[in-house]
């Protein structure tokens, strides 16, 4: 266990310094505690299943990566920090901030919402970019 935490440390300060996240494609996660503390994590399907994508405090990516571009379906914020899911790449169009300890086992239950147009977008399979803010 102990081994395994600091592999996971040390992944993370990683992507980190490339501006990336740790991808764990294909990996079937059981349950929403597959998302350590410290990090925010997106899963593909419902009910944190699928591939699992986790983001440190800090971390953010501007266009999410196959197979999680347009695809994020549940989620778990595992950290201190707010997190931000956009509608595009880049930090635009609609969004959702994600706060402490926030977590959801079916996206098409939410929306992120568009201030500039006031118009709101369900929130399953949409999420293009991700921040802490
Ligand atoms: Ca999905």
């Amino acid at each position: 266990m102990r081994h395994a935490r600091k592999k996971m440390a040390a992944l993370a300060g990683i992507a980190a310094l490339a501006a990336a996240v740790a991808a764990v494609p294909g990996v079937a996660s059981a349950d929403e505690n597959a998302c350590p503390s410290g990090f925010f994590c997106l899963w593909t399907d419902a009910d944190y299943q699928g591939s699992i994508i986790m983001y440190a405090v800090g971390m953010e990516q501007a266009l999410l990566d196959p197979p999680f571009h347009d695809a994020a379906t549940s989620y778990r914020n595992n950290t201190n920090a707010d997190f931000q899911i956009w509608e595009h790449a880049g930090y635009q169009g609609a969004y959702a901030t994600v706060h402490p300890n926030a977590h959801g086992g079916n996206l098409s239950n939410e929306q992120l919402y568009n201030p500039q147009n006031g118009v709101s977008v369900n929130a399953n399979d949409v999420v293009s970019s991700v921040r802490t803010w």
